[in-house]
């Protein structure tokens, strides 16, 4: 078989979702790690993007996580990651729009203005009225659980799953809680940290926090080199 190629960063949620869905189908693969803090020149030409993860396979490069896992479950169907009815398929993909549209717009809102005291509170607030829309229109409308379609795990549980890891730095640093409600979540969530590709390709709070703290430094940096000039910007390129 054509070698599978990944080209990932350790810490990158998105890229998580795709090493998660290569390790549902237990799929081999060659994994390069790249450090986004100090990319290698060539990959620009591997990531059109410029961003993780990108697959190489069959002579056919891939990106967007949410796409590179539908062409996996398409080009390896079992086990099957999507439902087999065109009515499942169109949950599942709600849902995972969900996740990109509205879910992970209010996490990236929350975090980006975690230190703006006048915006925190509504941040926060507007993430729980996501998550509780989850729980409501989502969980406890689509079954019985335990994951987002049922019995089975699905790109749905993929799709959000990294990011829920990450819940704790939406705590620590953005002031959000997890709505009392929203019991079928952690029920989801639950279920989910005890599958092997999640427990394999996830990292503890700790490792989070820190993550972050590097990233707001390289933030940091890109700001003072741009406000440099053109050439020290291009040195200090950010994730
Ligand atoms: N929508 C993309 C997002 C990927 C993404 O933002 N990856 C980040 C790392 S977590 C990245 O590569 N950033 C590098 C950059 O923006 O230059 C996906 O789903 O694959």
């Amino acid at each position: 078989m054509a070698p599978i190629e990944l080209y990932s960063f350790e810490g990158c949620p998105y890229a998580q979702r795709t090493r998660m869905a290569l390790l549902e189908k237990q799929l081999d693969f060659v994994l390069h790690e790249i450090d986004l803090f100090n990319r290698p020149a060539w990959f620009r030409d591997v990531s059109p993007y410029g961003k993780v993860p990108v697959l190489r396979h069959e002579g056919v490069t891939i990106y967007e996580s949410a796409i590179i896992n539908q062409y996996l479950d398409e080009r390896f169907p079992a086990p099957p990651l999507m439902p087999a009815t065109p009515a499942l398929r169109a949950q599942a993909r709600i849902w995972m729009d969900y996740c990109e549209t509205r879910f992970l717009v209010a996490t990236h809102k929350l975090m980006s203005e975690a230190n703006d005291t006048a915006r925190r509170a509504d941040n926060a607030g507007k993430l729980t009225e996501v998550l509780r829309f989850i729980e409501h229109e989502g969980l406890r409308k689509l079954g019985d659980g335990p994951y987002f379609l049922g019995e089975t795990v699905s790109l749905v549980d993929l799709q959000f799953s990294p990011f829920f890891e990450r819940f704790g730095t939406y705590e620590r640093l953005g002031g959000a809680t997890w709505p009392a409600d929203c019991t079928r979540l952690r029920a989801w969530f639950e279920a989910m940290q005890g599958r092997e590709s999640y427990r394999a390709t996830s990292r503890p709070l700790e490792y989070h926090l820190e993550a972050r703290r590097q990233m707001q430094l390289r933030i940091a940096e890109a700001r003072r080199a741009a406000a440099a000039g053109p050439g020290a910007q291009a040195a200090a390129r950010t994730h």
